[in-house]
């Protein structure tokens, strides 16, 4: 199974394209729907029908305010699907998103140029899609379709799908690699049912009635009920949004960022050693002891930076980073990671846990 992600600016119409493609309109807070506004993670899935999987999708809000939410959600996709309005063209959140997905290495996408209708002079539609060109090139959508649809008329959906569905279908399934975890990205409650959670499963697969931990706090629990795309299932796969129910849990031991693993499978830390890549259009260097916020799976927390073997690592350079973390956070070696910078926020970079138990003496002479 397959887990797609939107990204781009606000109001470029992601929320609209994922209900138009689905049928399901992924703004389902009170306040989403009275601001017209996606401001947390939003959930749909295609129905490709024709013995074709289901895919989840993912539908992240575009406004730089809440960034942080997108950043809970993008961790599990498979490819992106990058809106972009015809009619405004690149935006900064279309390259903050676009960079975002980049430091994840995120696998492809396709890009969306949506609200087409809105647009008649061909010469406008040319330098949009060269824009967009522009600010691809180098990154992992480099070389993604570019398909013009219009939310409003259908143009374009029918293709849009038309290559979503066969560019899924040619990437690696993520693996089962029988270490199931599930970064928690919406907790909630049912009468009768107790306490639920969702995410985009990887690792492994998770089964009715096994027993399950959850990180950080080690809480035990079982797995009750378990759902993909709101129908109960006895397995859910890895590379698929599942919700599952969890027995003893009350509603205030769970919080997004937590991690429902099978026991022992993940555990948790406040110290752990990366590689590291300043984004190329990062203000200024990154320093020792700088304070940022660390994004890993759906979790964030503050962190300290030690740079280890150099002084700093500038804009568009590449390094190795030990990070002291002001909580205990779940994480697994290779897991992808995005730092930003607290307010005012920027995205700085990222890449990937080298060691998640490292000794606190290690490489870094210079700083205690
Ligand atoms: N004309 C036109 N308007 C659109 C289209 N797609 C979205 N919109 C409008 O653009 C606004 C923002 O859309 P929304 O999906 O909330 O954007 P998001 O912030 O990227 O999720 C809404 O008023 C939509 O009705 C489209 O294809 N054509
Ligand atoms: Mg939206």
């Amino acid at each position: 199974m397959h887990v797609i992600g939107t990204a781009g600016h606000v109001d470029h119409g992601k929320s609209t394209l994922v209900e138009a493609l689905t049928g399901i309109d992924p703004d389902r807070l009170k306040e989403e729907i009275e601001r017209e506004m996606t401001i947390d993670l939003g959930f749909a899935w295609l129905k490709p029908g024709e013995g074709r999987e289901e895919v989840g999708i993912v539908d992240v809000p575009g406004h730089q305010d809440f960034i942080e939410n997108m950043l809970a959600g993008v961790g599990g996709i498979d490819l992106a699907l990058l809106v972009v309005a015809a009619d405004e063209g690149v935006m900064p959140q279309t390259k903050e998103h676009l960079a975002i997905l980049d430091i994840l290495e995120i696998r492809g996408g396709v890009v969306a140029l949506t609200k087409i209708d809105l647009v008649e002079d061909p010469e406008w539609i040319e330098l949009v899609t060269l824009d967009v060109l522009d600010s691809l090139s180098g990154t992992c959508l480099a070389d993604s379709p570019i398909i013009p649809v219009s939310a409003r008329t259908g143009q374009g959906l029918a293709e849009l799908q038309q290559t979503l569905l066969p560019l899924l279908e040619g990437t690696q399934p993520r693996p089962d690699m029988g270490r199931p975890r599930l970064p928690i990205d919406r907790v909630f409650t049912l009468t009768g049912f107790g306490t639920i959670v969702t995410g985009t499963l990887i690792g492994g697969r998770f089964t009715l009635g096994e027993s399950v931990e959850l990180q950080p706090s080690g809480r035990k629990s079982r797995i009750r009920g378990l759902q993909t795309h709101q129908s109960e299932r006895q397995t859910t796969f890895p590379g698929s949004r599942v919700a599952v129910n969890l027995t003893g849990i009350g509603r205030s031991d769970v919080s997004r960022g937590d991690v429902v693993a099978a026991p022992g499978v993940v555990s948790s830390t406040i110290l752990c050693d990366t590689t590291y890549r300043q984004l190329p259009d990062a203000s200024s260097a990154l320093k020792h002891n700088e304070q940022v916020k660390l994004f890993i799976g759906s979790a964030e927390v503050m962190a300290r930076t030690r740079v280890l073997g150099m002084k700093q690592i500038q804009p568009g350079q590449s390094g190795w980073l030990q990070l002291a973390l002001s909580q205990k956070t779940p994480m697994v070696r290779g897991d992808r990671f995005v730092l930003r910078r607290p307010p005012p926020a920027m995205t700085l970079g990222g890449r990937k846990i080298l060691d998640s138990h490292p000794r606190r003496t290690t490489v870094d002479s210079g700083l205690k």
